[in-house]
């Protein structure tokens, strides 16, 4: 009616339709219509995944992967151009064979207690996840060497367990900043996660709190802040997992809301001044270009999920802007994605609280060591300066073992960081998948610890630990377990 047309501009389907392009691209979103030509650069999900989407409605691919205020949170309201019509609106036809295969494997899947460890779900989820969801949550940088070379470096640790020790009793209790943790392990910062799961990263909140162990929450998830805090238990502990934006005073308002939203740390990411070139990913998220443009050579074709974050990562992040994160925040600061010895030492020596010794999952630097390779150094180097007893040590990358988290420990690490397991665990079996994925990590910690005569995390030292084959990157053991996972190249999906 004429009323209504005055208050909100109607936009019919088709019209939205004809602004299909790179140069002039409108989408739909809960029937707003926003015209997002100018916003493609800055997408940090990149310009590709908006291009499948132009001139459509985009709700279906936007709400498995965005918060629900993110519209709000980042687009200028002038961006939206009104609301779509709705009479004029066709719901777009899903892709239905994939969709049933999807449900059969999800039909077929073992029960969850057929499954007895972390590859278990890995082998599950790699099935019954979405193509773009295993593409995105898989994926490591380049050759994927740093991604496959996080968990075998594990692998080059041999134990030396004591004997007729009393095991009775076996504590993994301890505590991360001074708070209680069941077991030395926290749920790290993953993005995206209701690619895997409806219901998302709250899943996690969930399943963290059941174990008594800590999350840490992303900046970039797919449920919002207040979603994942609302999630929370009883005196239930989150960290906060912060990227840098460029706009400082966006970061200073996250920052200030994750403190007064009860946040105990913040977990500052140093690793990723832009993200590392994720081939799967940039495989599934590749578009041709429409027929108009293709002469004019400017469409940027090596653009995946990834690449295109610099409008919500600031690349100038140095380290004299630390001091900044003091005159923000009460909460300790923990630098996460520290790689080197060198710059451990500077971290601990500017007096951060942690360090979370991480190479990202492998999604950013191939050929970065793996965590767990770097630690023995940086522990030995904290001591020469006498700083070892101020900071906390953190590693994640690669933990899928109950031994892995014992080594790590034993070689000086307060707690490791666990990522894609838990995404996998909840994606094939919802929040009792990540339960029992913890439940699986934590039996193995206590086996792991009772044949190795220890009966605390306390007592964990390098003495359990034969680590003369470390270094050597020469002999790798072959893997099976994660080979079978691994992805085969693809044929190309379109010809042009
Ligand atoms: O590794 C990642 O994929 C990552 O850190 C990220 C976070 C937010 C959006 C996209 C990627």
């Amino acid at each position: 009616t004429t009323t209504f047309s005055i208050m909100v501009n109607l936009i019919s389907a088709e019209e939205v339709a004809k602004h299909n392009n790179r140069k002039d691209c409108w989408v739909i979103i809960h029937e707003n219509v926003y015209d997002l030509t100018n916003f493609l650069p800055e997408h940090p999900g990149g310009v590709n995944v908006i291009l499948k989407q132009a001139g459509k409605d985009a709700t279906a691919a936007f709400d498995p992967v965005h918060p629900r205020d993110i519209i709000q949170q980042y687009l200028p309201p002038e961006m939206c151009l009104g609301r779509v019509d709705p009479t004029s609106l066709t719901k777009a036809a899903e892709a239905d064979s994939e969709k049933d295969r999807r449900r059969q494997v999800m039909e077929k899947r073992p029960n969850l207690d057929e499954m007895l460890n972390l590859f278990d779900f890995e082998a599950v989820a790699s099935q019954t996840l979405t193509k773009e969801a295993w593409a995105y949550f898989s994926s490591g940088a380049d050759d994927e060497v740093t991604l496959r070379e996080n968990h075998e470096a594990f692998r080059r640790i041999w134990l030396k367990p004591r004997v007729l020790i009393d095991v009775a009793k076996i504590d993994v209790s301890t505590t991360i900043l001074g708070h209680y943790s069941s077991f030395p392990l926290y749920i790290t910062a993953t993005a995206l996660g209701k690619l895997g799961h409806p219901e998302g990263e709250v899943v996690l909140t969930r399943a963290a709190y059941t174990h008594k162990i800590i999350q840490m929450i992303p900046t970039l998830a797919s449920c919002s802040l207040d979603e994942m805090i609302n999630a929370r238990g009883e005196g239930q502990v989150q960290f906060y997992q912060l990227y840098v934006n460029p706009d400082r005073s966006i970061t200073e308002r996250v920052v200030r809301a994750a403190e007064a939203k009860g946040c105990k740390a913040l977990f500052i990411t140093v690793d990723a001044p832009q993200l590392g070139r994720r081939e799967k990913d940039m495989r599934e998220k590749y578009v041709e270009a429409p027929p108009d443009l293709q002469e004019e050579g400017d469409i940027r074709r090596d653009q995946g999920a990834a690449r295109a974050i610099n409008g919500f990562i600031d690349p100038r992040l140095k380290w004299a802007d630390l001091k900044w994160f003091r005159s923000i925040t009460s909460m300790p600061l923990v630098l996460k994605g520290i790689q080197t010895v060198e710059d451990a030492v500077i971290a601990a020596k500017f007096g951060v609280e942690g360090i979370v010794l991480s190479n990202h999952g492998g999604r950013q630097l191939d050929f970065a060591r793996s965590a767990i390779e770097i630690l023995p150094e940086v522990v030995e180097a904290l001591k020469r300066e006498g700083l070892y007893d101020k900071i906390e040590i953190y590693v994640d990358g690669g933990i899928r073992r109950g031994t892995d988290i014992f080594k790590a420990i034993a070689l000086g690490a307060k707690a490791v960081g666990i990522g894609r397991p838990m995404l996998y665990a909840m994606s094939a079996y919802g929040q009792p998948g990540v339960e029992r994925a913890l439940q699986l990590l934590k039996d193995e910690l206590e086996v792991a610890m009772s044949l190795s005569g220890v009966t605390s995390i306390s007592e964990c030292g390098p003495q359990y630990l034969d680590i003369r084959n470390l270094y050597n990157h020469s002999y790798v053991p072959t893997d099976y377990l994660t080979k079978s996972v691994y992805d085969k190249p693809k044929p190309r999906k379109n010809k042009l």
